[in-house]
């Protein structure tokens, strides 16, 4: 009898401490950099050209490029703006549907050579890499496909111009971490005098499987955006905002740039075979381009919290716009404000009211994945649940009845999104609620945040009632 038992608690020993191997991904997984790039969280975006001195959105292709000329340009000043506002990068208009290149380039004479900035010696694409480089931040260019200069859009020369472009800039300018593919045509344009409509053929004309190959050979660590990836999808609307239901997959071979179902972009494919995840692009003022008349009109701090909820705390990243003026700096306003913003979400999730407390998870897969890596800050250690077990909860006690109005969640996304439905309760006075987060509960992904009316609560329980696989939970938070 004392020997049975004795090897009973040997066993039971055995279970909790031997090294069990991780759970087996679940498909589709994204790549390394796609990882590292969604970590970035927050990154801006500068619509900057001939459109800022023009008050234009869509230049024509035909505006005089002598009139590209700002007095003060000081891509430093971006720059440090991006930092204090927490920005991990920022991606530059290197050409716009105009056509007008803001590097010196022998490829067209519609370039920033003949502008009268720097009497022609300027480079803004060449001062902002610089500048990124001195203030620690990544680098990327948006290198519009649509060219409303070129007198031969829409004819094969064109696409081989498009990826000669292409190239310059992915030699010339060292790292890059995203190229922007924009999927906009609006068919007329200039087009070396023709002045007509244009239409292509938006999914093949591009030839962007070549675009992306060379991406991949020439910029290895860069990821392609496009409506439809490959490296992250536009999230389908231009308000920043991402589906509640948030899943970072595609079916690859239904999607291409100019993919016209954006509901589909919103949220993703369920039943995707591609890691394709969203990024949530929007402009702090309500053009992309400068305009005097919107000087009034730039998006507050309380704007912009409102959007980080709505796209990093639904899985996706927000690629914020400053529209830098006509005298090449960023307006006072638009700095401030996104500064403000940055400081107001790191007071708001500063401090994990989850650490330190008791938590007890309904299972757990070994040692390795015990529920005390939810709480320790560290996204690549997690809690995991048995093969075989897609169902679970997590239960934080606190040690005294806590306030609370946000909760944070996120998953181990190296091995697959997999969380499809889970409920949050409060415990009051010993019985457990469940609490009204207004927004369905379905998805995490790399990282669902949750707002709702402050509450006190003796412990909080995290239920995940489905899941494509074992749980991975990187990191559990709650917040005040
Ligand atoms: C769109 C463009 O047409 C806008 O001008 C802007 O660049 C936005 C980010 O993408 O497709």
């Amino acid at each position: 009898m004392k020997k049975l038992s004795l090897l009973l608690v040997a066993t039971a020993l055995a279970a909790c401490t031997a090294q069990v191997p991780a759970p087996e991904p679940v498909y589709p997984i994204p790549a390394e950099k796609q990882v590292k790039w969604q970590q970035m969280e927050t990154y801006a975006f500068i619509h900057f050209g001939l459109n800022t001195f023009n008050d234009m959105e869509w230049g024509y292709g035909d505006t005089d490029p002598k009139t590209f000329n700002p007095t003060h340009l000081d891509a430093e000043q971006w720059a440090r703006t991006f930092v204090e506002a927490g920005m991990k990068g920022v991606i530059l208009t290197a050409k716009h549907h105009d056509g007008f290149c803001l590097w010196p380039t022998d490829l067209t004479d519609y370039n920033i050579s003949h502008s009268s900035y720097k009497d022609g010696k300027g480079d803004v694409v060449g001062e902002l890499a610089a500048a990124c480089k001195k203030y620690g931040l990544k680098f990327g260019v948006y290198l519009s496909p649509w060219d409303r200069n070129r007198a031969d859009y829409g004819e094969p020369s064109y696409v081989e111009y498009y990826h000669a472009q292409l190239q310059d800039l992915l030699t010339r300018y060292g790292d890059l971490f995203e190229i922007w593919f924009d999927g906009a045509n609006g068919g007329d344009g200039y087009y070396g005098g023709a002045r007509e409509r244009r239409n292509i053929d938006r999914r093949n004309y591009y030839n962007f499987p070549k675009a992306w190959a060379m991406v991949e050979a020439l910029q290895p660590h860069a990821i392609c955006f496009s409506d439809a990836g490959p490296g992250c999808r536009w999230v389908g609307n231009e308000r920043g905002i991402a589906g509640t239901t948030n899943w970072s997959f595609l079916r690859a071979a239904e999607v291409y740039p100019g993919y016209p179902n954006m509901d589909e972009l919103n949220v993703g494919h369920p039943d995707g075979d591609a890691w394709i995840a969203a990024e949530c692009d929007v402009s702090i003022r309500p053009g992309w381009f400068y305009h005097e008349s919107e000087d009034d009109k730039v998006k507050t701090a309380d704007d912009l919290t409102e959007l980080y909820y709505k796209s990093v705390g639904r899985n996706g990243t927000l690629l914020l716009n400053f529209p830098v003026n006509k005298e090449g700096l960023i307006s006072k306003t638009d700095s401030l404000n996104a500064v403000h913003f940055h400081q107001r979400i790191q007071q708001e999730l500063s401090q994990n009211l989850l650490e330190g407390t008791k938590v007890e998870a309904s299972e757990v897969r070994g040692r390795d994945f015990n529920a005390s890596q939810v709480t320790d800050g560290d996204f690549d250690s997690y809690w995991a649940t048995s093969d075989g077990v897609s169902a679970g909860s997590l239960t934080f006690t606190f040690k005294e009845p806590t306030a609370l109005s946000k909760v944070l969640l996120q998953e181990y996304i190296p091995l697959g999104q997999r969380v499809k439905s889970f409920t949050v309760e409060v415990q009051k006075g010993g019985a457990w609620q469940s609490l009204e987060v207004g927004e369905e509960t379905t998805t995490i992904g790399y990282k669902r945040i949750l707002r709702f009316p402050e509450v006190s609560a003796e412990a909080l329980r995290i239920t995940f009632t489905d899941s494509r696989g074992p749980l991975c939970i990187s990191e559990v938070g709650a917040y005040k």
